[in-house]
């Protein structure tokens, strides 16, 4: 399979492209700019998500996306509405014009983060974005579901957690996803028969996991990180702080940024 990673010159992106290449030779990396320490073996596509001719040559003549590009935290209107809206919609007209058969969508916990953490919630849980960007990201994944169905194209949302060689912190012992983890859910989106469309939820083997990920385990996924066992070096190590808001929610600070609800009418309801 020729593979797209878009959004390759990013911090997730720079983990996947020393994974990748193993299990896809033929991968071809685009993004905004190409990475500082692209190598003479990797094949670089310069492409801008919000101009559909420049997404269309990218993805020419590609079997399967990873699309991992756009702006991954919460920004001002227009860079969301740019990168991620219009730029989704370009990735996912250019994979149907170009026959391409599968996609995988990352997605973001933060389409969930409205979610108290006291809650344990599925995929059937009803959408909560806690930004702008988590409103994308649900974008994203509905966008997703209707090129499935009407287009054929298989699809896979990954409900990102965070990405990284070990959780950086409380909330993180939640939601932590160890990259070669992450390889396994984008395994399952390119290569499983039969797939049409599905959301999971990007997280290793998470002992105070807020997620049911039972139909990413009823796909096939098997995590290999623990975060539990990195649990008592960070909760000795973390610093008190105020947030009542993103202490109660799962999205944590991106639920308190620009925060003008009402808490406590929140948690009685
Ligand atoms: C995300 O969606 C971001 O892309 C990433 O930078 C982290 O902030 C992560 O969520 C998180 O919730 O920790």
């Amino acid at each position: 399979m020729r593979i797209l990673l878009t959004g390759a010159a990013g911090g997730v992106g720079a983990r996947l492209r020393k994974l990748l290449p193993a299990i896809y030779p033929d991968l071809v990396l685009s993004d905004l700019r190409r990475p500082d320490d692209l190598s003479a073996s990797e094949t670089f596509v310069t492409a801008d998500l919000a101009d559909l001719d420049q997404v269309k040559k990218a993805v020419a003549g590609i079997d399967g996306i990873i699309h991992l590009g756009g702006f991954s935290v919460e920004g001002p209107w227009e860079t969301i509405l740019n990168a991620n809206i219009i730029g989704t919609y370009n990735l996912f007209e250019a994979a149907r014009l170009a026959g391409v058969k599968r996609v995988v969508f990352a997605s973001s916990n933060h389409a969930m983060g409205f979610h108290p953490r006291g809650e344990t919630i599925g995929t059937e849980a009803i959408i909560r974005p806690d930004t702008r960007y988590g409103v994308s990201k649900a974008f994203g994944e509905a966008l997703g579901a209707f090129y499935a169905f009407k287009h054929d194209i298989g699809v896979l949302s990954i409900r990102i957690g965070n990405v990284g060689e070990e959780p950086l912190d409380e909330r993180r012992l939640a939601i932590w996803l160890k990259t070669e983890d992450l390889v396994s859910l984008i395994r399952i989106g390119l290569e499983r028969a039969g797939l049409i469309y599905e959301v999971v939820y990007g997280m290793s083997d998470n002992k105070r996991a807020w997620w049911d990920n039972a139909r990413a385990l009823e796909l096939g996924y098997r995590p290999t990180g623990r975060s539990e066992d990195y649990a008592a070096g960070i909760l000795a190590a973390q610093q008190p702080k105020n947030d009542p808001v993103g202490d109660f929610f799962q999205g944590g600070p991106f639920c308190t940024d620009e925060f003008a609800g009402d808490l406590s009418k929140i948690k009685q309801a």
